[in-house]
């Protein structure tokens, strides 16, 4: 009798909060590289509420995704760093490599305090909180422009777009929420924008994600037609 082997394609399980933040590139860089994942609310995977959870987990924050052998991947440049090598996209050249890294890690230190005032600042405190990093962003803006000038190609490291592409993309996405002019002044970043829509799979997902409502007044997220409060526990 012969033995039949049954190839079982295990799914990869992304856990994060109400929230347009560190989930967004990986679920991107996913979607535009066809590989299949689960999202789930952090209460719907671990069933309990946060404050129980956190202190049971690694680094006590999410995003976190959940691979082959149940095992457990923290930090979002890590995630998306997997993410990238399932996609076929690790760099090989290591100067290369290296590069696109520092220019990953560049773009996720614009997420605070861009994300959590998009997400949940309000009324005086957001307005002050997006004045006070005006300047912050422009020079960071300014820099990943120029990173982008210097190889002359279509993206950081070449024609492809990897976890740098999708991290500076969701953060330059996430911008216009704040301050719409912004990005205007850096044409290099918004023909990065406009090259990051174009991909396939791309306005797929930005039309099928959640809605984000209210910023600066009281952030929402419409989900299944239903708006939430943003935040870390079940509404
Ligand atoms: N360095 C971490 C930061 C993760 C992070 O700040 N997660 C926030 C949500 S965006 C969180 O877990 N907040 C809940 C908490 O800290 O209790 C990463 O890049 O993944």
């Amino acid at each position: 009798m012969g033995i039949i082997f049954l190839e079982v394609t295990i799914l990869l399980k992304l856990i994060y909060f109400k929230m347009r933040a560190l989930a967004e590139a990986p679920q991107m860089l996913m979607h535009c590289n066809n590989i299949e994942y689960e999202y789930l609310m952090s209460w719907e995977h671990f069933a309990d509420h946060w404050s129980k959870v956190k202190p049971n987990l690694a680094f006590k924050q999410l995003p976190m995704l959940e691979v082959e052998g149940g095992h457990q991947i923290f930090q979002s440049i890590a995630i998306l760093k997997f993410l990238e090598s399932r996609a076929g996209l690790s760099i090989s050249d290591p100067i290369q490599e290296a590069k696109a890294n520092a220019i990953l890690q560049s773009a996720q230190e614009l997420f605070a305090p861009l994300n959590p005032t998009v997400n949940f600042a309000v009324d005086d405190d957001f307005l002050s909180k997006r004045d006070a990093m005006r300047p912050m962003l422009a020079n960071r803006f300014q820099e990943l422009s120029n990173c982008l000038a210097e190889n002359g190609s279509k993206f950081f490291t070449d024609d492809k777009p990897r976890a740098a592409e999708f991290a500076t993309f969701h953060h330059l996405d996430l911008s216009k929420k704040l301050d719409d002019s912004l990005i205007k002044q850096f044409p290099r970043l918004e023909r990065l924008v406009d090259d990051m829509m174009c991909l396939q799979g791309m306005s797929e997902y930005l039309l099928r994600r959640p809605t984000l409502i209210g910023v600066g007044k009281g952030p929402k997220l419409v989900i299944g037609g239903i708006e939430h409060s943003t935040g870390v526990e079940q509404t």
